[in-house]
């Protein structure tokens, strides 16, 4: 199946993560694009346009990132990452929480980038950052004993707000997260899929 992604997108690091945690990363061809650029060949497979989406097969697209990550457990390793899931509905609000932090921190750079800055509106979204991050670091007591879906959605979001706000010691305020990311970053699904910026 053919990936349409870009290589510096938090979501498509999730899914090519996860296809290197199942083994199946031969399976997919990386189709880089820009998602703005290439309407022709990316609305035809995904109306509103937004990487990653793969390409199926039969020519049908499957998105957005939570879904194609459930499409390739379901389709290539039904069990993976199941006995994880010891409290579903906190499993899929962390899950769903990780997509909106990478929502508000997408946001709060458009913004910053716009002139002038509107930063005022960027602290806004950022501070959504900070308080997931917050909660993600008090509340969530098996982080350093699980490998999931959740753990790797974490794991690529962190190094996006990294990567994307250095000025901004992420690894101070969340000394947890921090030591957790540094350690789950060696894991070779995680060195095989390093953002380029
Ligand atoms: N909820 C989507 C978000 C995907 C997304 O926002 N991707 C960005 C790239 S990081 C994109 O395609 N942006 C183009 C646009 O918003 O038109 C997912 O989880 O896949």
């Amino acid at each position: 199946m053919e990936l349409i992604c870009s290589l510096t997108s938090p979501y498509a690091r999730r899914v090519r993560v996860l296809a290197h945690e199942l083994g199946i990363q031969d399976r997919l061809r990386i189709k880089v694009v820009k998602p703005r650029e290439s309407s022709g060949y990316l609305w035809t497979i995904n109306p509103v346009g937004k990487v990653p989406t793969p390409r199926l097969n039969d020519g049908t697209g499957i998105f957005d990132s939570l879904i194609i990550c459930d499409y390739l457990i379901a389709t290539y390793s039904a069990e993976w990452g199941l006995e994880q899931q010891t409290d579903v509905w906190q499993y899929r609000t962390r899950l769903s929480l990780l997509n909106q932090v990478s929502d508000a921190g997408s946001q709060a750079r458009k913004l910053l980038a716009q002139d002038p800055p509107q930063a005022h509106a960027a602290d806004f979204q950022l501070s959504k950052v900070h308080r997931s991050l917050t909660h993600l670091e008090t509340t969530w007591t098996s982080l350093e004993t699980e490998l999931s879906l959740t753990s790797i959605g974490l794991a690529c979001t962190f190094d996006w707000l990294l990567d994307r706000f250095p000025e901004i010691s992420w690894p101070d305020l969340y000394p947890r997260i921090g030591r957790w990311s540094d350690e789950f970053k060696t894991r070779e699904s995680m060195q095989k899929t390093q953002i380029h910026s």
